[in-house]
């Protein structure tokens, strides 16, 4: 693990990740010295704008550099997916369905300050600040597929600490045997929130659910980070859940709460159409989708400008030496 890291081992040089915006601020004082601006020397501001607006996209939200210690692929040796593709292809409803759409619209989310609320069956309720989050727990760089029920997948070199410390400290009572997640709600600045055509028709706030031996389990991770920098917005900042071995949208962004239950919890996707989406999600090649394989996914980013280089899916995810043990005697076709 963390050994022969392959092609992608130069960018993890700490410097290395934070060359490009050296470069753009290096880039300004050339042009403020010159008296021209960074972003067109002849081009009037209101121009500008009108240009970002034309090719669909407004001011994206500052993200600032992160440290972390180490990092870890857990046998993955897969390429990493682009920065652009991840931050620009993203499943994120509250901001509306297109892959475009979280990009385009979630750049004014309030995210600092921002806190955590953990509540339910554990000895040490309360609320943890993102700061405070920071300063318990180091960050790690996790590099990890993520694949899409829908059948697509990236890889991307996520920043964060093992959900299990954070549980640790609050300490589940006896009584814990699940751990409930939400995403904020906020119609205002969630579009998605506020109109059921553009949400996608989910009952929000988004939420979702782990059993608590998956919550505890190494892999799973609480992700404030990626590219050595802040979330951003379309990816879930400040702070998302990061389960690599099942589908994407167990992964639940921008967390306001984490609560500890005795019983199952309810989880989006499963609510919405149960037949199509379980609640274990764990990522399956054997069961297909009702509407579509998924014995495959498009690799997005592979594969030249508009395609995507197709690849077998494989069961876990390819995490199965990690995790399979946790569902030892179950039948996967059945809890899907
Ligand atoms: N709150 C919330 N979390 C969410 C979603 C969402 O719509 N709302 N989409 C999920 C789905 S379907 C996927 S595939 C991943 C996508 O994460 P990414 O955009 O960072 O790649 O986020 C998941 N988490
Ligand atoms: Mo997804």
């Amino acid at each position: 693990m963390g050994k022969g890291l392959g092609k992608n081992e130069k960018w993890q040089l700490p410097n290395e990740a934070v060359t490009p915006e050296a470069v753009f601020r290096q880039r300004r004082r050339i042009l403020q010295c010159l008296g021209l601006s960074a972003i067109g020397a002849s081009v009037p501001l209101g121009v500008q704008a009108g240009l970002s607006e034309w090719f669909g996209k407004p001011a994206q939200a500052e993200r600032k550099a992160l440290t972390y210690e180490g990092s870890r692929r857990f046998g993955i040796r897969d390429t990493l997916t682009p920065e652009d593709k991840v931050i620009s292809h993203n499943n994120f409803y509250e901001f509306g369905t297109a892959k475009t759409d979280p990009q385009r619209y979630a750049q004014e989310l309030q995210t600092d300050p921002w806190s955590v609320e953990v509540s339910g069956e554990v000895e040490r309720p309360g609320t943890w600040t993102v700061e405070r989050l920071l300063q318990r727990f180091p960050l790690e760089e996790r590099i990890y597929r993520l694949r899409c029920v829908e059948a697509w997948s990236m890889v991307i070199p996520w920043l964060g600490f093992e959900l299990r410390q954070l549980l640790e400290q609050v300490r589940p009572t006896g009584r814990a045997r699940y751990v409930a997640f939400q995403t904020l709600y906020d119609p205002k600045q969630m579009r998605g929130q506020s109109s059921r055509a553009i949400g996608g028709g989910i009952d929000y706030p988004y939420v979702e659910g782990l059993r608590l031996d998956e919550a505890m389990h190494p892999l799973t991770i609480l992700s404030l980070g990626l590219y050595g920098k802040t979330l951003p917005p379309q990816n879930g900042a400040p702070i998302r859940l990061v389960v690599p071995w099942k589908y994407g949208f167990k992964s639940i962004k921008s967390i306001v709460r984490i609560h500890l239950t005795e019983q199952r919890p309810p989880t989006t996707w499963n609510q919405l159409a149960s037949h199509e989406y379980g609640f274990y999600a764990n990522v399956n090649p054997a069961v297909d989708h009702p509407r579509w394989s998924q014995a495959s996914e498009r690799r997005i980013g592979e594969g030249g400008l508009l395609s995507a280089r197709r690849i077998a899916t494989e069961p876990f995810n390819g995490y199965g030496e990690w995790v399979e043990g946790l569902y030892q005697g179950m039948d996967l076709r059945r809890d899907y």
